[in-house]
């Protein structure tokens, strides 16, 4: 798949201010500074579709951009940041719950791991809700770039095990810098859309 076309459409924070649309959707999750908007820039081919590590944590919105006419890329709130409080972390949690009730548009759901570090308590409680929820993930170890070959394909196997993730979940490395992974990963995105 090429993306050849990339447009914001809208923010929002409620499911009446998501798109009135059916087209199908991929969403993209992680803790904040993982490299999620730098992930979707890569991909698009955009240096600035999204915005890179302004204030960490700062943004609770659900952001929606349609790609190549045919289907959206959901940026969904980061998570992780320690300095919001605990009345920040429920509305995140309010928002991205909202997200994956019922979004029957929604294909997979993208899960951004840092390579160099075991996920989070936050990144298994988020595996789980995915899987709880029943969708599809692909999980990203992002930062490849920041590890020599060796450490990368140990970090893959503690991530997987750490998360438990199910054996139909793929798990792909990718660099921002270097592009290392992008085909892969627009690769498994489009068999994602495509399968019926
Ligand atoms: N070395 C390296 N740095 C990255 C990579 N991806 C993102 N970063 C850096 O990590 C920081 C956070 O990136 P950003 O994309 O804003 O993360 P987000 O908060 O998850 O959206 C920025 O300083 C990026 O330049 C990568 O693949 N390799
Ligand atoms: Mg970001």
């Amino acid at each position: 798949m090429e993306i050849k076309q990339s447009e914001f459409i809208t923010s929002a924070v409620t499911p009446n201010q998501y798109p009135d649309d059916t087209r199908l959707e991929i969403a993209f999750v992680g803790r904040s500074n993982v490299g999620k908007s730098s992930l979707i820039n890569s991909l698009t081919n955009r240096r600035k579709l999204v915005k890179v590590s302004g204030t960490p944590g700062k943004t609770r919105l659900v952001n929606f951009f349609l790609i190549n006419n045919e289907f959206y890329f959901v940026d969904l709130p980061g998570y992780g940041y320690a300095k919001v409080s605990k009345v920040e972390k429920q509305s995140w949690g309010q928002i991205i719950e909202k997200y994956l009730v019922n979004r029957k548009q929604l294909k997979k759901i993208v899960l951004l791991i840092d390579c160099r570090h075991k996920p989070s308590e936050d990144d298994i409680l988020m595996y789980g809700f995915i899987k709880h929820y029943g969708y599809p993930c692909l999980v990203v170890a992002t930062k490849s770039d920041k590890l020599n070959k060796n450490d990368l394909v140990k970090n893959i196997g503690m991530i997987r095990e750490t998360l438990n993730l199910c054996e139909d979940d793929q798990l792909l490395t990718f660099s921002s810098l270097n592009k290392q992974g992008k085909e892969k990963i627009l690769d498994n995105l489009d068999s994602s859309l495509n399968d019926k």
